[in-house]
């Protein structure tokens, strides 16, 4: 065994030649492991051997480009300098895939003349997650081996194929059993030697190319399908220009520059860098400081759900589907089976879509049982209360848990935004109670916030922790305060968007910058889905807001055809005349002028704020850091990947600037804009969000 360098080794397998990269985590293509590579070819090509196998210890095959080099020094061989000397190698070279061939890693796969897989590998090309292209031929290389429509919906989607996918795209030329990947690659490398197998160049395999040229319409179509799905993004537009040039230039050269200056357009662009950030931020936020990695998590082989309703059900759904059973209880048997026949609803809408087989959605209603007694739930692992949003019935319910339940049962609440403490308080174990506050619809969302009260376990936090990545949610752990992280900065944004309303701005104006920004919906056609009228009460209603008015004119939203806006027969959305004058009307009967607001102003009076209440949230320690709140709004709020998430918006327009117009408010419309003391002390210090850690 000749040691190449330290994360890769060239072994002689008879006369087979073996090169082994070992550079954990996810033995990504590094300066290390770039020259492990080049040299470890290099000599592998001049032995003996009659073919070369690459092949990764640990978790996974090569998970991609070192996304923590980008935007340093380039440094180590080049990338493309390894792949052209496995491409033009005399010797079969074939690569042994398991765990995720992903970015450069498949491309540095699809440079080898062959690939084999254990059934459990995935290869994609998920660059465009992180804002990019595939920049190492693989733009190039994957419609000609996949085929055009197949590349563009991978490069577009990110998404991990599985092996017996890939292998009937074309991608992997055989499977080898689970756990016999060396053996198998070595195998197939030996037979490629004895059958005098041709050393296939993907780039030289044009036929799939052909079909496609003169087709613009698939491109055409391709772009109108995905148009909603890509709005905003820069980088799903350049991977299908990349598509568009291996079909329509005659030479594989011709199509890797426009993929390279393409790719070079994109790295250096805001739009990767934030993307970048939030890769690393979302696998941050899985850190908690005080409570390593290695607390022994308490089992959770059981589960049980107070309350039927929406949130009840959307979280038993999460249980079942992670195959863990779930005793949903009610008060009344109608509420029970209200709740149950939604969540079967819920169930053959997406077997119907094909995302479940009519047999696993019978598994899954098989392991949600409802009941009416809470006795029931005394030997349950983790108990999830998710009743009306009151206090007293909170508290209520806690008592009855705290007398029922076993020892070492986790006691959670799925308030969106009570004190957590007090719900605590009522019982004799606050150290076994947590926030589980999950997003409607629960089912769907992938957000999770857990609140950490004063007296929660660090053995319960790492338990729930753990169980939402195994129900396939992202956590953020927060702490006690009202509306917690994402609710406390919502209510700043939703009261400027009120009081924009009430100067003069038109629902539509707020809605369109927010739009436009980046956000799915605005905050008025947003209140208009959910319905004008929740928490309005007829009998009390005196018109004292716009709400108020737009209700008592039964104009309550999408379900009465008319809200802020006016809906058609097919519920699109349209200006109202009526809410325009609705509004001004108001504006003029409290003694002042509507005026004309821009759409700047709209946009920082919604979003600084928001940022200034993220700095005394990190101030306050409800947040561990700032990049958890960028979580936190990215996946439960709307917030634009694009645009990292508020915090590291705010970090790069400089919290300088927002303190600046911060103050600029303040000194015009009040304290509602005060400036957080952490947002001063950081300009102060010339520091930004990003760098404030909790002492
Ligand atoms: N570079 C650097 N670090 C990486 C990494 C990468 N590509 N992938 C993962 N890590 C780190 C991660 O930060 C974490 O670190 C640890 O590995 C485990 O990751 C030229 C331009 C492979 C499916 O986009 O999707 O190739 O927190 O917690 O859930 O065309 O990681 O422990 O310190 O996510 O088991 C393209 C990105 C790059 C794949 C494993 N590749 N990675 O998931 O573990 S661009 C990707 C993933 C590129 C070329 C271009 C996942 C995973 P820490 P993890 P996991």
């Amino acid at each position: 065994m000749a040691e190449i360098n330290s994360v890769t080794t060239l072994t002689m397998d008879g006369d087979v030649a073996v090169i082994t990269l070992n550079s954990p985590p996810v033995n990504a293509l590094s300066a290390n492991v770039r020259d492990g590579l080049y040299e470890g070819f290099k000599q592998a090509i001049a032995s003996d051997a009659k073919a070369i196998v690459l092949i990764c210890e640990g978790r996974t095959f090569i998970a991609g480009a070192d996304i923590t080099e980008f935007g340093g020094a380039q440094r180590g061989a080049s990338l493309f300098d390894v792949q052209n000397m496995m491409e033009n190698s005399s010797k079969p070279v074939i690569a042994a895939i398991h765990g995720t061939a992903l970015g450069g890693g498949l491309e540095v796969a699809l440079c080898a003349h062959y690939r084999v897989a254990v059934p459990s590998a995935r290869l994609g090309l998920p660059e465009v997650n992180l804002g990019l292209l595939p920049g190492a031929g693989g733009t190039q290389r994957l419609p000609r081996i996949a085929g055009v429509e197949k590349a563009l919906e991978m490069m577009t989607s990110g998404r991990h194929a599985p092996a017996k996918e890939a292998l009937e795209m074309g991608l992997v030329d055989e499977i080898v059993p689970e756990g016999q990947l060396r053996e198998g690659a070595v195998a197939f490398a030996r037979k490629a030697v004895a059958e005098n197998k041709p050393l296939v160049k993907v780039r030289e395999n044009n036929t799939k190319l052909e079909a496609a040229r003169g087709h613009p319409e698939i491109f055409a179509n391709f772009r109108k399908a995905n148009a909603r799905r890509f709005r905003g993004f820069l980088a799903p537009e350049y991977n299908i220009r990349c598509v568009e040039a291996a079909v329509n230039s005659g030479a594989f050269e011709e199509g890797l520059a426009v993929e390279r200056k393409l790719f070079g357009e994109l790295i250096t662009g805001p739009q990767s860098a934030a993307q970048r950030y939030y890769f690393f931020a979302e696998r941050q936020a899985q850190k908690i400081p005080d409570v390593p990695d290695d607390t022994p998590a308490r089992p959770v082989k059981s589960v049980g759900i107070i309350g039927a309703g929406t949130m009840g059900g959307g979280i038993a759904m999460n249980f079942a589907n992670a195959g863990i059973p779930v005793t949903i209880v009610e008060v009344k048997q109608e509420a029970l089976d209200r709740g149950l026949k939604v969540i079967r609803g819920n169930y053959d809408r997406t077997a119907a879509r094909g995302g479940f087989t009519p047999q696993q959605v019978d598994e899954r209603m098989g392991l949600i049982n409802g009941s009416l007694d809470m006795n029931g739930l005394a030997d349950k692992d983790l108990i999830i209360e998710a009743v009306f949003e009151r206090m007293d019935i909170k508290k209520d319910v806690f008592t009855k848990l705290d007398a029922i339940c076993k020892p070492g049962a986790i006691l959670a609440t799925n308030t969106s935004g009570l004190n957590i403490d007090e719900i605590a308080s009522v019982t004799k174990r606050p150290q076994d109670v947590i926030g589980l506050h999950f997003f409607s619809p629960a089912n769907v969302m992938k957000l999770l916030e857990i609140v950490r009260a004063d007296h929660t376990a660090k053995d319960v936090i790492a338990t729930s922790m753990k169980l939402a990545k195994q129900i396939g949610k992202i956590a953020v752990l927060v702490g006690v305060c009202p509306g917690f992280v994402g609710n406390r900065m919502l209510a700043q944004r939703q009261r400027e968007a009120q009081k924009l309303v009430l100067e003069g701005a038109m629902p539509w104006d707020v809605d369109r910058v927010l739009y436009d920004f980046g956000f799915p919906m605005g905050p008025f056609a947003m209140s208009d889905l959910a319905g004008l009228d929740i928490g309005w009460v007829k009998e009390k209603s005196k018109g004292e807001t716009i709400r108020d008015v737009l209700c008592e004119m039964d104009r309550r939203g999408q379900k009465t055809g008319a809200g802020y806006y006016d809906y058609d027969e097919n519920r699109n959305a349209k200006p109202s005349p009526v809410t325009e004058k609705i509004i001004n009307d108001f504006i003029v009967k409290s003694g002042r002028n509507p005026r004309k607001v821009s759409d700047d102003e709209i946009l920082e009076r919604c979003i600084y704020p928001m940022i200034n209440e993220g700095a005394k949230i990190l101030d306050e320690g409800k947040a561990i850091r700032s990049s958890d709140i960028d979580v936190v709004w990215v996946n439960g709020y709307g917030w634009p990947v694009y645009r990292g998430g508020p915090m590291f918006y705010g970090d790069q327009l400089g919290p300088d600037k927002v303190l600046a117009k911060m103050q600029d408010f303040q000194a015009k419309m009040g304290d509602d804009f005060k400036p957080a003391p952490l947002l001063e002390k950081l300009v102060a210090d010339g520091k930004k969000f990003a760098d404030f850690k909790r002492q």
